[in-house]
């Protein structure tokens, strides 16, 4: 297999779209994070692009409103989305964010991974696992990624992954499941070495197309 290794420092903010129905043109290759609202997305984008803020980070839930697109290099990007399940969001708007993101996941052909977030203390709450359903239905290989980990001990952090790993076996998905903590330097190699494989999986794919 081809093998490729980015350097993520170099990402650079791309372009912001208010919904999904206005992102640029579906073409080179895209990953998206996702996760609940506050679960870490943004600041695990910061850690990985070694940038401290590309991504906008906040303890008010809910501040990520646009879908903010970064250029690692060109034709590779990475989305950051904004969260799901933010209490206070109007019932209905919730509705329509969770349906917008699955039609998403469905229709968007550069999409070629989901990276998911949980927080690593509420793992797996149901819109995650519906996440991940679509995500395994949509035939993207997933990253599942437990956040803050440096706010468990060693031990408890372990056992976490291991439940989580055990618990999405049903899913019968392509999903990786690591420990992350963006505080602690926890997971970043993982998750680099996994957006590598992505990009460059589909490198070798879309030049053999062309
Ligand atoms: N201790 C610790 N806190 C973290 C870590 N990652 C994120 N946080 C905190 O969690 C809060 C939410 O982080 P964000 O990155 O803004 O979360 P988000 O998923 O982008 O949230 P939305 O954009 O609202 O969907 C912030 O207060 C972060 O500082 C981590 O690895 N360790
Ligand atoms: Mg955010």
């Amino acid at each position: 297999m081809n093998t490729i290794k980015l350097n993520y420092h170099k990402t650079h903010f791309l372009t912001s779209a208010p919904d999904i129905r206005h992102l640029p043109e579906d073409t080179g290759i895209e990953i998206a994070f996702a996760g609940r609202s506050n679960a870490g997305k943004s600041t695990a984008l910061n850690a990985l692009t070694n940038q401290k803020s590309l991504a906008r980070t906040s303890k008010t839930p809910g501040r990520t409103q646009l879908i903010n697109l970064f250029e690692v290099e060109p034709n590779c990007k990475l989305v950051d989305l904004p969260g799901y399940g933010y209490a206070a969001v109007p019932e209905q708007m919730k509705l329509q964010w969770q349906k917008a993101l699955g039609e998403y996941l469905q229709v968007r052909e550069c999409l070629r991974g989901v990276v998911i977030l949980m927080d690593i203390r509420h793992p797996l709450k149901d819109l995650d696992q519906q996440m991940i359903e679509w995500a395994v239905s949509s035939k993207l290989p997933v990253l599942l990624l437990l956040t803050k980990a440096d706010k468990l001990s060693q031990s408890a952090r372990s056992k976490t992954v291991k439940m989580v790993r055990e618990a999405i076996l049903p899913f019968q998905g392509d999903i990786q499941v690591e420990a992350y903590s963006a505080q602690n330097k926890i997971g970043i190699d993982k998750l680099s070495a996994k957006l590598d494989s992505w990009f460059a999986e589909n490198f070798t794919a879309q030049s053999e197309e062309n």
